[in-house]
């Protein structure tokens, strides 16, 4: 049945001069960065306060990991239902400490990264990163790099220069470069009188950090922009503009798009082809915000398949890291991974079995009605043959069957926690 559908789709693909075994051979080799995070809600190891810095999780689904070896458990579960390459991203709050051990988020050291180091190697997977300037009493009025309090800055800049250590770690254990993500949620909640102060210290800071020597071929450090967030609803230091302006003139340190970081009408997909213009690589948080930052599971829904064309269609699969960042506490955690890491992969493939070349000629020919026929006309291909074939080659069952593996594991593990 399987083999019979996908000769058909293969056939009818090829129509149009898409390839579709060479998009499955391509999607195999293109990891996507699953995030730690979605599987306790962004609680970490490090701390037992509140979540702070603007974002929130909401609902309380039963079953969320609360160790490293229930965190790594659950990972695995999600991996295993999800076909090709992958890395895992961790934030610098999921440090796993030895008994009795602790070390504040200015002192960490690799070692207390070693763990993850070894999950990530046995599974054969590299490893991003993310200093965590959140969940922390330091958080001084809401603000970490951009603080007017020296002592507060100086915290948060140790804590960023020993990420950067920490991601150097990461890249030289697993011989896959580490993309290193710098986001603050600072900001202010009501009208501020000082726009620019904020920035130029969050400025500064950020280059004390990445002053920390590294290699530029194994730590890809970014910085990433956000329009608001909860409780920092009318003044944001790292904005879009600051973020791009300061990737843009600062050699080595990648812009870093996340979808749920923009006024609600702009598409990231849009931007993407607009910063590869000028940038050897950037970076994609691919999120899902409904109305708002609301960091719903990525589906595969239309703006997530615009962002896998841009990427496919410029040919920047080598330019382009790609990691999911969303958290969602009101469904099975495990089964949020999946769906989310599927529906990018799903984008991926799809855009790999779009006959682009001919699509562009269209355009180039001003032959503006045959090109919405044809964009049209392609949607309504045979791709969930294409998809189930990349699964059964990849050993993962592509029909809904993988959530009885879910609900057996969410019987047996999670409802027991
Ligand atoms: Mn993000």
């Amino acid at each position: 049945m399987l083999e019979k559908s996908y000769e058909i789709a293969k056939e009818m693909y090829a129509k149009f001069g898409v390839d579709t075994d060479a998009a499955i051979k391509t999607l195999k080799n293109v990891p996507v960065s699953i995030h730690c995070w979605q599987g306790d809600d962004v609680k970490g190891f490090d701390q037992d306060g509140p979540l702070t810095g603007g974002i929130q999780t909401t609902g309380n689904y039963p079953g969320s990991a609360r160790t490293p070896e229930e965190l790594m458990a659950d990972l695995d579960k999600a991996l295993s239902l999800c076909p090709g390459a992958k890395k895992i991203n961790v934030h610098a709050c999921y440090a796993i400490f030895a008994d009795g051990e602790f070390a504040d988020r200015d002192k960490l050291e690799p070692k207390h990264f070693a763990k993850w180091v070894e999950f990530a190697k046995e599974r054969g997977m590299g490893l991003d990163f993310n200093p965590t300037f959140f969940s922390h009493p330091k958080v001084k009025d809401g603000l970490t790099l951009s603080s007017p309090d020296e002592a507060t800055r100086k915290f948060w800049i140790e804590h960023g220069k020993a990420c950067i250590r920490i991601s150097q770690y990461f890249a030289e254990e697993t011989g896959i470069p580490c993309v290193m993500n710098i986001w603050t949620g600072d900001g202010y909640k009501d009208v501020p009188a000082d726009r620019m102060g904020p920035r130029m210290r969050y400025k500064e800071a950020i280059e004390e950090i990445l002053s920390e020597p590294f290699d530029k071929n194994k730590v890809k450090p970014c910085v990433e922009s956000k329009v608001f967030g909860i409780g920092v609803e009318s003044f944001t230091s790292g904005s879009a503009e600051f973020t791009l302006s300061f990737a843009a003139t600062h050699e080595g340190c990648l812009p870093l798009m996340d979808n749920g970081h923009y006024h609600p009408t702009e598409v990231v997909s849009d931007k993407i082809p607009a910063l590869l213009c000028f940038f050897p690589e950037i970076a994609l948080h691919v999120t899902r915000g409904v109305r708002w930052d609301s960091d719903h599971v990525v589906l595969f829904d239309d703006e997530t398949k615009e962002i896998a064309k841009e990427i496919i269609r410029n040919d920047a699969l080598d330019r382009v890291y790609i990691a999911l960042d969303f958290f969602d506490a009101s469904i099975n955690r495990i089964a949020a991974w999946v769906v989310g890491t599927r529906s990018m992969q799903k984008a991926l493939l799809s855009a790999l079995c779009t006959p682009n070349a001919m699509l562009k000629k269209l355009q180039d020919e001003n032959r503006l009605t045959e090109l919405m026929v044809m964009q049209e006309e392609m949607k309504t291909m045979p791709f969930g043959a294409v998809w189930a074939k990349y699964c059964s080659e990849c050993g993962v069952n592509a029909a809904s069957g993988w959530y009885d593996e879910v609900k057996k594991y969410e019987d047996e593990v999670l409802l027991k926690r």
